[in-house]
């Protein structure tokens, strides 16, 4: 691709065109948006954050990650339509930008770079990344399984065949090492939205278990009126709560971690659709899916602007 305006929206990519994107898309709009380059994958390609800002140093910053797991390409797309969102919208949208004088944010479109070439050379459904060790058959570590918070509790397998497998030790696996030390060094971030696919859900922490979180209250209203937003654009229904009560048990996950490191807007989106086409959403569904989830997580930005 030579410029973001012959890029297709409404289209599934490959890594290489997204990286390619991504280029153009900073050299376009290099008075907001700047790439950072925050480690490199078990097979060595480069983990990339794009960062908007308008100023100003380590401000309050919101955190945005997609591709955690590879097959939901869904959670690219909308990363791509987000990102192209968020500078359109710039100077014109007063909300997004008074959140911007006021706030930094960053995405992290590729979260799995290689899980995510291997879905588009080998496998289209793999999770996992693909790292590998000596003594050890089975490929890959599920990255929503990795963290600390609550590493290797229930609906998290020690097994290294299993999906859900949560590898050796926490942040044994160098993309979430590549978060975390980013994260940390930051010391700043005030909300993290790790989105997934599929099953129309938007959820807080915690997932390891059913204790509640201390603003329980308030993420459940917050989470109540981002998910009234995005009915609001095509009439899709999300189901809301903590990530225990609404899908099930889940120990090693990105939202619990930031939580207890801090981070009290923690929320995870599972995306479009319930069931149907699943992880293969048709890409005709990108750019209403992305549409909407905007409106939610305006939603929650513009709530922790002013909190
Ligand atoms: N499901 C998630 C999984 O990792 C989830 C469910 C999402 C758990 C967010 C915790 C946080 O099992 C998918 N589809 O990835
Ligand atoms: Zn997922």
């Amino acid at each position: 691709e030579r410029s973001t305006s012959s890029f297709s929206y409404s289209s599934y990519h490959t890594l290489e065109e997204i990286y390619s994107w991504i280029d153009n898309f900073v050299a376009e709009n290099s008075n907001i948006v700047s790439k950072i380059h925050i480690g490199n994958s078990f097979e060595n390609r480069s983990i990339l954050v794009l960062k908007f800002s308008t100023g100003g140093s380590r401000r309050p910053a919101i955190w945005i990650d997609t591709g955690i797991h590879s097959r939901e390409w869904i959670t690219h797309a909308t990363g791509i339509w987000t990102a192209k969102k968020i500078v359109i919208e710039f100077g014109k949208n007063g909300l997004l930008t008074n959140i911007l004088k006021a706030m930094d944010i960053f995405i992290e479109l590729v979260s799995n770079p290689d899980g995510f070439a291997f879905t588009h050379s080998m496998n289209r459904l793999w999770r996992k990344n693909k790292s590998s060790r000596p003594g050890i058959f089975c490929i890959g570590v599920d990255l929503n399984r990795n963290w600390k918070s609550g590493f290797g509790g229930n609906g998290s397998n020690s097994n290294p065949c299993s999906e859900t497998y949560h590898g050796p030790s926490p942040q044994s696996e160098p993309e979430v090492a590549a978060i975390v030390n980013f994260i940390t060094k930051h010391g700043n971030f005030k909300v993290l939205i790790s989105i997934h696919s599929y099953s129309q859900t938007l959820m807080y922490p915690y997932g390891h278990s059913m204790e509640s979180v201390s603003n329980e209250k308030e993420l459940h209203s917050l989470a109540q009126d981002a998910v009234k937003a995005l009915y609001q654009v095509h009439g899709i229904q999300y189901i809301f709560g903590s990530i225990s009560a609404t899908l099930y048990v889940a120990s090693g996950i990105t939202v619990d971690w930031a939580y207890d490191n801090g981070i009290k807007y923690a929320f995870s989106f599972e995306l479009r659709d319930t069931g149907h086409y699943g992880f293969l959403l048709p890409a005709t569904q990108i750019v209403p899916t992305a549409q909407e989830t905007w409106m939610a997580i305006l939603t929650i930005m513009k709530h922790a602007l002013h909190h």
